[in-house]
């Protein structure tokens, strides 16, 4: 199965999601459980989602593995393991703020950032009716849901880092928080600004797409960065770890190359 028929199993499933979800939310949303800490919450729309997702895939892609937030993992019978996180930004979601995206990646190997390789992903808003997509080699594109032809995306051209908009988030974890806020709060001096905007899948998307300069967290899921990441790196970015390692729950940096070489460095400098 080519690449390109890959993405279109990843975007018509991420419409589909994206549809649930939407409206689950005009519905009214309500906390289903809280999982690592009391503010790390999943809504019985992160579930449901996942659950008609997994289907969908399960029955494009009967022997491909499944990774998601919400639910078990299964392995991988064909060697292709799809990365998803039903609803990226679920506070965002619980609160009705219109930044939330279904993001469905499918990768080469099994669910580990180190040593997987991004072959399709699909990132969508159904608040705004985004559509990001990218497949290994063959771009990055921003469309619709109308599948109207979508343009093709590039990074902000090189800025220096006191020029640079500069998005992050925060673990769940309290304590990291009071780390990575101590960071942010000497980083805020010597950039353009901050966004925190709750959905790591459209910050990537949004370095992508030149609304950010560069992005940079620690603590997130393999699903939160899988498929964002590729369509980043697809449009221009450099997306890695920390000094050479991959991106993963440790770190993940995406900006364009120069930038992304100066704010490591800064970042190292103030002990990330
Ligand atoms: C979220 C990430 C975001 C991070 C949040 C949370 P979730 O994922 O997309 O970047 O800052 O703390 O982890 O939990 O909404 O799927």
């Amino acid at each position: 199965m080519s690449f390109d028929d890959l993405l279109r199993i990843a975007r018509d499933t991420a419409l589909a999601g994206g549809e649930l979800a939407a409206r689950r939310r005009r519905e009214g949303v309500s906390v289903a459980a809280s999982k690592s800490s009391p503010v790390d919450i999943v809504t019985e729309a992160d579930r449901e989602t996942e659950a008609l997702i997994r289907a969908l895939l399960a029955d494009a892609r009967p022997d491909d593995g499944f990774y998601g937030e919400e639910s078990d993992a299964s392995e991988s019978a064909s060697g292709l393991t799809w990365i998803v996180d039903p609803i990226d930004g679920t506070v965002n979601f619980l609160y009705g703020f219109p930044h939330y995206a279904v993001s469905i990646a499918v990768v080469e190997g099994g669910p580990d950032p180190l040593v997987w390789r991004a072959l399709a992903a699909c990132v969508f808003n159904p608040a705004t009716g985004e559509v990001y997509t990218a497949t290994e080699g063959g771009g990055a594109y921003l469309g619709d849901a109308a599948a109207v032809t979508p343009a093709r995306l590039a990074v902000a051209p090189p800025v220096p880092i006191g020029q640079a908009l500069v998005g992050t988030g925060f673990a769940y974890d309290s304590d990291m928080r009071g780390v990575q806020g101590a960071l942010v709060a000497s980083l805020l001096p010597q950039v353009r600004d901050i966004r925190r905007m709750g959905t790591a899948s459209l910050d990537l998307c949004a370095v992508a797409a030149g609304r950010l300069n560069a992005y940079f967290e620690r603590t997130l899921s393999p699903w939160d960065h899988a498929a964002g990441a590729l369509i980043a790196r697809e449009a221009g970015a450099t997306v890695k770890g920390l000094r050479d390692a991959a991106p993963s729950r440790d770190f993940i940096l995406a900006a364009e190359p120069e930038l992304a070489r100066v704010l490591e460095a800064r970042l190292v400098e103030l002990g990330v």
